[in-house]
């Protein structure tokens, strides 16, 4: 239809992405053979018929398996290439991307490789593909915050490869507060501060609480239960904080979509964006995210435009730049 192909051509901004969750089954079968590494499938086919989440643990338990065979900097520069090259084909001119340095250290892959191959291909996203990207680093709730304090001043050398710091993995008795000495280190530290309040959580709107008044947050990744709390609302809406909804995801992790909660979202003038999480496991790009939640609700074009002038003003890249991708 029209509305497709406006989708398709309008210019986009992916603004919560996991870059390991979108290692797709045939890169981690062809990484698994460079590496010498054994799955426990036959083919990417039947790798990909195998998921099946219907909770966020469930989801974490697949993801963190499937990084296993992320060893060498080629390997995580390669996850990151191919993600590139899938977002340009969308038509998205700037991405933020989320990684877990924990997820790898915590096998014994360096923080260094990690980062080394992350930075070398978003440096050639920008030169080969005209694909703005930048950093954010993700600290694992369900472990300890001297892991995540650990991590963050391991960091401090590549300061300027990294433009904030987020907070992911299972979020049961894993509260904001649990991290507010880290998070308040990393703002001295100039780091930008997001954590995620994925949707319908336990104690979900306390979580957002304290993401708002003690962690003070520039933003927060889901969050979209902040509609059962007026006064949080309006909180955010003075304070223009971006909320990243993530539909496909909240289709497989929770009840549904949550596209009528995202359009109450832009109704009522938050700063709401669509983006993809984990594409590569829950099946769709930024895109497919977008027509989902059109098909769903019947958006209008002026609510697509809406939705993309969020994201320019709840993102983290220089005002040139904003300038060039709005
Ligand atoms: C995640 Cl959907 C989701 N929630 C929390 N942590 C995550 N890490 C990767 N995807
Ligand atoms: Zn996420």
């Amino acid at each position: 239809s029209d509305l497709d192909d406006f989708l398709l051509k309008l210019p986009k901004i992916e603004l919560h992405l996991h870059i390991e969750g979108t290692l797709e089954p045939e890169l981690r079968f062809r990484l698994a053979e460079r590496n010498n590494i054994e799955l426990p499938y036959s083919s990417a086919a039947e790798l990909r018929a195998s998921y099946d989440f219907d909770d966020l643990p469930s989801f974490l338990t697949g993801y963190y398996d499937g990084m296993r065979v992320l060893r060498t900097e080629q390997d995580f520069y390669d996850l990151a290439w191919a993600y590139f090259e899938k977002a340009a084909g969308q038509n998205v001119r700037y991405t933020e991307i989320f990684f877990d340095p924990q997820a790898h250290t915590g096998r014994g892959v360096a923080f260094d490789t990690v980062i080394r191959g992350l930075r070398r291909a978003q440096l050639d996203g920008r030169r080969l593909l005209h694909l703005h990207v930048q950093l954010i680093m993700c600290f694992l709730r369900d472990y300890q915050p001297e892991f995540a304090m650990a991590t963050l001043l391991e960091s401090l050398p590549y300061r300027e490869w990294i433009v904030g710091v987020g907070l992911d993995s299972d979020e049961r008795g894993n509260p904001p507060r649990k991290f507010a000495e880290v998070f308040h280190r990393a703002r001295e530290e100039g780091y930008l501060l997001t954590m995620h309040c994925d949707v319908d959580q336990e104690n979900t709107t306390e979580h957002i609480r304290q993401c708002l008044h003690e962690i003070e947050v520039d933003r927060i990744d889901h969050g979209v239960n902040i509609l059962t709390d007026p006064e949080l609302l309006a909180e955010a809406r003075r304070r223009r904080i971006g909320l990243t909804a993530c539909p496909i995801s909240n289709g497989w992790v929770s009840d549904g979509l949550k596209a009528p909660e995202i359009k109450r979202l832009l109704d009522a003038g938050l700063k709401v964006t669509v983006n993809s999480d984990d594409p590569a496991y829950f099946g769709g790009y930024v895109s497919e995210n977008l027509a989902a939640v059109q098909r769903a609700l019947e958006l209008t074009r002026h609510d697509l435009v809406r939705l993309q002038r969020n994201a320019v003003e709840s993102c983290w890249a220089p005002p040139a730049v904003k300038d060039r991708i709005s």
